[in-house]
């Protein structure tokens, strides 16, 4: 099948792919590396001049990664999760691109990606089953396939504020952050934002400013990351155990994140037991804090003592009681946005120089050419951060102009909201698949747990064709329509879609609510897959 199809392009004059990957984050690399296992020719086309996607762009100061390093890592080849050392319980983000580029070269991948190069179009041809794939350097080529590692929170949102142009100073947005380093020392500088991009970056930018406005629409809730070195004694502990670490991230933890799980709800404690088991989390410090009770993402009692603590908290940390007040948050369950992980985030704002502007009911009133208009006030800055995050899981997909069957696009058929099965594929559009898909637990899960299942399957996936002489593998409407009808129904069990978040698609003006990612974990989501694929591809169609 794979050899008849390059035959028939070759007819064509076109250059021909087995497999074409759009993007060489950890999900391109990966599945390069994987298909070449299969003696596939395979190109990989990305925009950036180097590897590493989100850790490619995302530069900004602070920027880490809040799973710890030791889990934010590639698990298929063990020699590589025993060279590599890393330095910190969460890794900067220059360590972190360092290993993509690592990665990179013991694995060889570079020959097969192209740099500097997007991918603009994607034609289905009906008779040949084989994508017509555009550059942006201008070149047409065919693939049988196209894999979409195109990233969740990759296309960095410029919000639509008033006066932005004419700002006069340097703006820079923490998603396109600049490679050359950048120095706030001696200047006036505004953040706009509050998501876990500000919450890493403002403690850094605080300590560089003379000043350092912060322009609040929503506070979030965040947990100290207590970061520290990592001891030689910490990383043997999971290297030692890393098969077994490895395993149960994959298949008992919702997110991917190994981790202690309470085998008890919140309200099954009294009052000073519940402080004592939050207070030792909030000490141990991360992502895990929700995970201190085992209902606090489904039961709005459970999860406001959750809340309460973590309000409690700010409360005793920030001086200023008005200050303390602002950064509470109150309008959503803890979790329902994605939690952040910070270093002395709230203490900032104990900072004689940094000052905290309330935008909630009045938003920001207008950019002006040295100065930020809000609530009727005008603060005068130097330099202008755009903290204000991504047009997420879908955006980086709808600005290819992906073109199915009967020339309908991708934008078209995803207009009310995307629809996929299991979030690999979308029907009318055969043998493309998404890496970490809407509807599938992807931005709820550790991403690289995620991208592996996501990787092999596809690899199986791709190989089981080509041993029977498939030429295409498309999604059926019956198969996509229940998918889509059960990541809804997992969702409204829990809290998540209470909250306007981006998971819901809510930061983007004008795009359809729609609780995006499968929340039903990646175990269960896993177990699907295989059971999917196990019965000879359930609910897809091949030909
Ligand atoms: O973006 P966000 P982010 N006027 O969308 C505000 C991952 N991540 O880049 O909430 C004024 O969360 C907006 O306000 P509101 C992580 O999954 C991971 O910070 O819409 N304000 C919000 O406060 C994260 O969730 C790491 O009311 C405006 C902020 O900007 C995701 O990336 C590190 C505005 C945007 O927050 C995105 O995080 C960093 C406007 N016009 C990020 N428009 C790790 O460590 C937007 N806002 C792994």
């Amino acid at each position: 099948a794979l050899q008849s199809v390059s035959g028939k392009n070759q007819d064509a004059g076109l250059k021909t792919y087995d497999v074409v990957v759009v993007g060489a984050g950890f999900g391109g690399m990966y599945m390069l590396h994987k298909l070449r296992g299969l003696g596939l020719s395979v190109r990989v086309y990305e925009q950036g001049d180097g590897v590493g996607g989100t850790w490619y762009w995302n530069r900004y100061p602070g920027a880490r990664c809040d799973v710890e390093s030791m889990q934010y890592s590639y698990s298929f080849s063990d020699e590589l999760q025993q060279e590599w050392d890393w330095s910190e319980r969460y890794a900067p983000q220059p360590e972190i691109l360092k290993y993509a580029n690592h990665v990179a070269d013991r694995f060889n991948l570079r020959p097969d990606i192209q740099f500097n190069t997007r991918v603009d179009q994607a034609v289905f041809d009906e008779d040949a089953n084989t994508w017509s794939v555009v550059t942006s350097d201008g070149k047409t080529m065919a693939a049988t396939h196209v894999v979409l590692a195109t990233g969740c929170l990759s296309n960095a949102r410029m919000p639509d504020i008033k006066g932005l142009s004419s700002f006069k100073g340097q703006v820079y947005h923490t998603g396109h952050w600049p490679h050359e380093p950048v120095d706030f020392t001696g200047q006036r500088v505004g953040v706009i934002g509050t998501g876990s991009s500000a919450i890493q970056s403002v403690p850094v930018i605080a300590a560089q400013a003379s000043h350092l406005t912060v322009f609040q629409r929503t506070a979030n809730f965040s947990i100290p990351a207590r970061n520290a070195p990592l001891t030689p004694e910490e990383r043997n502990a999971f290297r030692s155990n890393y098969p077994e670490i490895r395993r149960k991230a994959r298949e008992e933890m919702r997110n991917g994140i190994f981790q202690e799980l309470p085998d008890r709800g919140a309200l099954d404690d009294g009052e000073n037991e519940r402080r004592a088991r939050y207070e030792t989390r909030w000490e141990r410090g991360g992502l895990t804090f929700t995970a201190t009770y085992n209902n606090i993402a489904l039961d709005k009692a459970a999860n406001d003592t959750a809340a309460d603590f973590v309000r409690d908290k700010i409360a005793e940390i920030v001086r200023d009681p008005q200050t303390a007040k602002l950064l509470q948050p109150n309008d959503h369950p803890i979790g329902s946005k994605r939690i952040c992980v910070d270093t002395d985030y709230y203490a900032t704002f104990n900072r004689p120089n940094v000052t905290l502007v309330d935008i909630k009911s009045g938003g920001i009133e207008e950019i002006r050419p040295s100065a930020v208009r809000a609530a009727g006030k005008d603060y005068e800055i130097d330099a202008l951060v755009l903290a204000t995050g991504f047009d997420a899981m879908t955006g980086s997909v709808a600005k290819i102009d992906i073109v199915g069957r009967n020339g309908r696009t991708l934008n078209q058929k995803w207009a009310e909201g995307p629809r996929t099965y299991l979030g690999l594929m979308t029907e009318g559009f055969p043998n493309l698949f998404i890496i970490t898909g809407p509807g599938s637990p992807s931005v709820l899960s550790n991403m690289i747990v995620s991208i592996e299942q996501h990787v092999d399957w596809i690899t199986d996936c791709v190989a089981y064709m080509r041993d029977r002489g498939f030429d295409a593998i498309e999604a059926k409407k019956e198969a996509e329509d229940k998918w889509v009808a059960h990541v809804n129904e997992v969702a409204y069990t829990t809290l998540y879609p209470q909250a306007n978040s981006w998971y819901m698609g809510a930061n983007i003006p004008g795009k359809p609510r729609i609780f995006m990612p499968y929340i039903g974990g990646v175990g269960a989501y896993r177990q699907i897959c295989n059971d999917v694929a196990a019965k000879g591809y359930e609910g897809f169609a091949m030909v």
